[in-house]
This record gives structure tokens, sequence and C-alpha cells, in this order.
């Protein structure tokens, strides 16, 4: 048997988003905190002031469990993510939820996966933006056709279907995680790719919830073509050989991803 309450943490990670991350971290309320145990903001050290508007919301929220990170150098996405699994693993979370800081998406679609507990029926949840229920505002019809085919082929290449190749809103179970499977995978946006390439050969269970994601005043550093093109390359490499997942990914190798508590 389960115990009861589970211990959830929620991950954010933040990279030169001081105009979204205080709107990120106001969607917090009472309801998200029924579920969520602690927070914590991973600034990837951006260049801009994120960590000034993480402080002075604090500041004024100083009795949310909110705790401010800073990596060590520059990780990626995906290294902020391995920051993320390890704090994770190392202090006794049950379950990983990461939401984008850049405020894109909204914590409330991951409610319903909260509230009846179906995150503990798989080894993930992940968000997908490409459903029949999800919502996306500001995305040009060329980009959602692009995704949905991305989608397609990755299903094809999985042999499952797949509603989004990496989503800013998922939840892992740390059980799934405690392995470090995804140590050697890319650093950089691709990292979900990878994540869902594993989901097949390490057969971890999975399901999508339909989330909304909009896009307004945030940058996007996805360069388009060569982002397309490294997502092909990562599933033909799979496809062509899937135990090079247990492979090194990593242009740069990184020993351990480190972070230190900022506040
Ligand atoms: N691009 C980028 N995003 C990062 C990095 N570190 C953390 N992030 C966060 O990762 C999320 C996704 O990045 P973003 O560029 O918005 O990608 P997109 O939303 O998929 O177009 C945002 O919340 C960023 O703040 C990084 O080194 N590069
Ligand atoms: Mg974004």
């Amino acid at each position: 048997m389960k115990k009861e309450k589970d211990r959830i943490l929620l991950f954010i990670p933040a990279y030169n988003c001081e105009k979204q991350i205080t709107r990120v971290l106001s969607q917090l309320d009472e309801t998200v905190f029924r579920y969520v145990t602690e927070v914590i903001v991973v600034n990837n050290r951006s260049l801009d002031d994120t960590e000034k508007a993480v402080m002075d919301f604090k500041l004024f929220h100083w009795s949310m469990p909110i705790k401010l990170l800073r990596n060590k150098e520059n990780y990626g996405l995906g290294g902020s993510h391995k920051v993320a699994f390890d704090y994770a693993l190392k202090n006794g979370f049950d379950y990983v939820i990461v939401l984008h800081g850049d405020d894109q998406g909204d914590i409330h679609d991951i409610l319903p996966v909260l509230k009846r507990r179906i995150y503990r029926a798989y080894d993930c949840v992940l968000g997908g933006r490409f459903m029949l229920e999800s919502r996306l505002e500001g995305y040009s019809a060329f980009r959602t056709f692009g995704n949905i085919i991305f989608n397609f082929l990755y299903a094809a290449g999985i042999r499952q279907r797949v509603f989004d190749l990496g989503a800013g809103l998922n939840i892992y179970s740390t059980d799934m995680l405690k392995d470090r499977f995804y140590q050697r995978f890319p650093d950089d946006l691709t990292f979900n790719c990878c994540m869902l390439l594993a989901l097949s050969f390490f057969h971890q269970t999975s399901r999508y919830f339909p989330i909304s994601w909009r896009e307004e005043d945030q940058v996007s550093n996805v360069k388009m073509a060569s982002q397309a093109m490294r997502t092909l390359g990562l599933l033909a490499r799979y496809v062509d050989c899937p135990t090079s997942i247990r492979g090194e990914y990593r242009d740069k190798f990184i020993e351990s991803y480190e972070a230190e508590e900022i506040g």
C-alpha cells in the first residue's frame, strides 16, 4: 500500500524569463499546494534579472515553500532537468512536476491528474499540446502541423501514441528516475525527445493529458530548422540501434550537474 500523501516536487526551469517568472509563481495558489510539497526554481544562469524577480516574489510570499537554485554553469534545459531530478532523488520526493518558467503553460491543467491520482498508475504523465482537448494560443498552423507530423514519426518509431515531443508540463515518478538512465541524454531542448525514446526502450509506462499552451511575450530559443533536424536524427539513431539510448548524447561531458541554493 502506498502512503496517503505523496511528496511532490515542482521544478521550474528558468532561463532569461524575468518578465514571465513572476506570473508563473503567481499561478501557485492554495489548490496547487494541496498537492505540491516544495517548489524549486532552477535558474540556468540567466543573463537578466530572473533571480531578482524570484527573490522579490519570495519576499512577498514568504510562507510559500519556494527555493531558488542557481546552476554552477549553463547546463541547458536538459541539464537543468538533471539538476532537478537529482534534487528530487536526494530529498526523498516521490514525484517531480516540470513546469516551464516562461509562462507558456498553466499548472492548473495538471490538477485533474493530481486530484484523481492518475500519476500513481504510470511512470510519467505527460502534457500534450496536440490532443483534441488541448488549447493552443499564438501557434501558427504551420508550426502545429509540423509538430503533428513529428509526433506521428515518433509514434511510429516507438510504437505508441505520441501527442507531444516535449511540453513544458509533465510529471515523473522518482522511482522511474532512480537509476539515472537520462544522465547522458542531451543537455539541450532535445532532452525530452530522448525521454520519449527511453519510454519505449525501458518499457516505462506513460499517458498524456491535454494542456493549454500560449506564446505571447516569450522568446523561443528554439531554432526551428536545426531543432527539427536534431529531433529526426535522434529518432533515426534510435530506430537504427535502440541500445544507443544507453550511449553518450552530449557534446560536452559533465561529470555532475551541480546547483547552489540561493534562497
Ligand atoms: N532555451 C533554453 N531554455 C532554458 C534553458 N535553461 C532553462 N530553460 C527553460 O526551458 C524552458 C523552455 O525553453 P524555451 O526556449 O522557451 O523553448 P520552447 O518553449 O520549447 O520554445 C523555458 O522555461 C526556459 O526558461 C536554456 O539553457 N536554454
Ligand atoms: Mg518556452
